[in-house]
């Protein structure tokens, strides 16, 4: 393969939020969370800052079903200088363009789209560019209603790789492969199946769940998931300092510079509270 071909995987920074907070979750439990004292809106300037291009916005209460942070994702879709991917809890396609319409580059459909699929099909025929489709794994099925639920749905959604064909075939934009076993542990990403996944897909895949080290990225960035992954979502790695997100981005360009970026970037997390308003950056 040429280089050019080789484009590197981006990486995604998640802002996960209930009750309006910044959390984390371990293994999507609820009753295991960590909170992390940032504002939501200084933490995304924060990411764009370190050279972030994209946000993955989880709104947990809505993914839950009980609530929502809609005036915390309104406030990240007014202000935050980078593409905005929103998921959790949109079960409507009124939902879908009033966030499209607030500014979301994307939106992300999980539990819909495997218990009323023609809900998804209907904003894809409205509005294709904004459709992505989650793909939660959980005990080798589908999972949905915030990861507690992996009810039999249709034939397609026993199999990640066959729902992410179908998503692929009806025009999704994307497809998000989450391992749920995996998320929030650190202890390495489902490489291979979100490789089964994006070639299912034929359309952008990201991988999300489990990264907790550069060493992580750097396999990632030497293995045939390039160029088939177009990204792959950070969570805790980033929260917990693991690595910097400056570092995780040289690391996935196959920059020596992921180590060397380190200091500079290991106060990236620290600041987010303590950043003024968009615009005032150092
Ligand atoms: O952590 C969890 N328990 C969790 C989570 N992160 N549950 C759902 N989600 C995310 C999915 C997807 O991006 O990964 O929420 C979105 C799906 O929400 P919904 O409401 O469409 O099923």
């Amino acid at each position: 393969m040429n280089d050019a071909a080789r484009a590197p995987i981006l990486p995604i920074p998640a802002i996960d939020l209930s009750g309006g907070r910044v959390v984390r979750l371990f293994r999507g439990e609820r009753d295991r969370e960590t909170a992390y004292p940032v504002r939501p809106v200084a933490m995304a300037e924060e990411f764009a800052a370190a050279g972030a291009a994209w946000l993955h916005v989880v709104d947990l209460d809505g993914a839950f079903g009980d609530g929502g942070n809609r005036d915390t994702v309104g406030e990240l879709l007014a202000a935050a200088p980078l593409a905005v991917q929103v998921a959790g809890g949109v079960r409507t396609v009124r939902e879908y363009a009033r966030l499209r319409e607030a500014g979301a580059a994307r939106v992300v459909f999980g539990t819909i789209a495997v218990e009323a699929p023609e809900v998804v099909e209907e904003a894809i025929r409205l509005d294709p560019d904004g459709v992505a489709v989650a793909l939660d794994v959980k005990g080798g099925r589908l999972a949905t209603r915030g990861w507690v639920e992996t009810a039999a749905g249709p034939a397609w959604a026993s199999s990640a790789p066959a729902a992410a064909r179908r998503w692929g075939r009806r025009g999704a934009a994307a497809v998000i492969y989450t391992r749920v076993e995996k998320d929030g542990t650190l202890e390495g990403p489902d490489e291979a199946g979100a490789l089964k996944v994006a070639r299912a897909a034929g359309v952008p895949t990201i991988l999300a769940g489990g990264v907790g080290s550069l060493d992580h990225l750097r396999a990632l960035a030497a293995s045939e998931a390039v160029p088939r992954l177009s990204g792959v979502i950070l969570g805790r790695s980033l929260y917990d300092r693991r690595f910097t997100f400056a570092e995780a981005l040289a690391t996935l360009a196959g920059q020596a510079g992921g180590d060397a970026g380190a200091s500079r970037g290991r106060r990236a997390m620290g600041s987010g509270c303590r950043r003024g308003p968009r615009g005032s950056r150092r």
